[in-house]
């Protein structure tokens, strides 16, 4: 598939006066590609707030020909933000990185079911940033949708019934034999260490922290069922959902190429990587953002 643009602009502050970045949208509610940045400077140019708000703004960046290896990687993030373990249960690429969760296709490392990352925790990451390693000559694509798209979608009526909804996220089904493998010893998450994986509750409806918006907060990785309703009720309704934030108009989709880097908003996106690499290696570095604890529209604020 190819994306076309839809618009390029630049992107700066007004009291900016460095060169602008140039910023070419893909779709027309999200995802940008980001152009004539160099990530390892990012850190140094003071610019790193920038690039936060355009990651709110535009929930999927896509930036070509980096050369970010690890340690460039993980100070990358630790200038956006407060950077997590890899993973909950899941051990770090390396003892000196214990930041990086690996995805290699060669140890059955794959992301073919649509998911938004770590949902299943009171705190999922607010963002994620993923460095292709090895990439297969063809296949292994990586989706994204836009949730807040999705919402906007949706008849008004489904609206607000899902306003009122609150789901249960569980990780359990992906990630038990993780923790299993690692005599019940998982990482420590937001101070303290994963002994197991409870199911959490979140509001089906998430209002961005910073933009305000409203995404469809569920995905078939984790979100297991809606609460207090019927079992009926709640398997036709995430069916429904996950069928909704899936279409193809709320999605754009990335080809990879040696050098990419892509960010992405776990506040107001899902993501799946296409599993038809046949026998070729894929290896994908990724590190996580500290996030917030997800809040809906009917909360009280503050
Ligand atoms: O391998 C990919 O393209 C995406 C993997 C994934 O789900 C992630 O890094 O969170
Ligand atoms: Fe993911």
């Amino acid at each position: 598939m190819t994306v076309t643009a839809a618009a390029t602009e630049t992107a700066r502050h007004e009291d900016d006066t460095r060169s602008p970045w140039s910023l070419e949208r893909l779709v027309p509610s999200f995802a940008a590609r980001i152009h004539d940045v160099d990530l390892r400077e990012v850190a140094l140019d003071g610019r790193a707030s920038q690039l936060r708000g355009l990651l709110a703004e535009h929930k999927v960046l896509f930036f070509a020909e980096q050369r970010l290896d690890n340690d460039a990687q993980v100070a990358l993030g630790r200038a956006l933000g407060e950077l997590t373990v890899s993973h909950p249960v899941v051990a770090g690429a390396t003892a000196e990185h214990p930041e990086i969760y690996a995805l290699d296709s060669f140890d059955g490392g794959r992301s073919d079911v649509w998911h938004t990352d770590v949902t299943f925790m009171p705190r999922p990451p607010m963002a994620s940033i993923l460095r292709a390693v090895n990439i297969p000559d063809v296949g292994g694509n990586t989706n994204w949708v836009d949730l807040e798209a999705a919402y906007a979608s949706l008849h008004p009526g489904l609206q607000r019934l899902a306003d009122e909804l609150t789901a249960e996220h569980d990780g359990s089904r992906e990630f038990a034999e993780y923790l299993e493998r690692r005599g019940g010893e998982g990482n420590e998450w937001d101070g303290e260490r994963v002994r197991q994986l409870k199911p959490v509750p979140h509001p089906v409806v998430r209002v961005h922290p910073e933009t305000g918006r409203r995404s469809l907060f569920v995905n078939p990785g984790f979100t297991t069922r809606i609460l207090g309703v019927s079992d009926a009720e709640s398997r036709g309704l995430l069916d429904a959902f996950f069928a909704h934030i899936t279409r193809p108009e709320h999605l754009v989709r990335h080809r990879w190429r040696a050098g990419d880097v892509v960010m992405w908003d776990n506040r107001s996106t899902a993501h799946y990587a296409d599993f038809n690499y046949a026998d070729f290696r894929r290896v994908m570095h990724r590190i996580t953002l500290r996030g917030d604890v997800p809040v809906g529209p009917l909360d009280p604020v503050g």
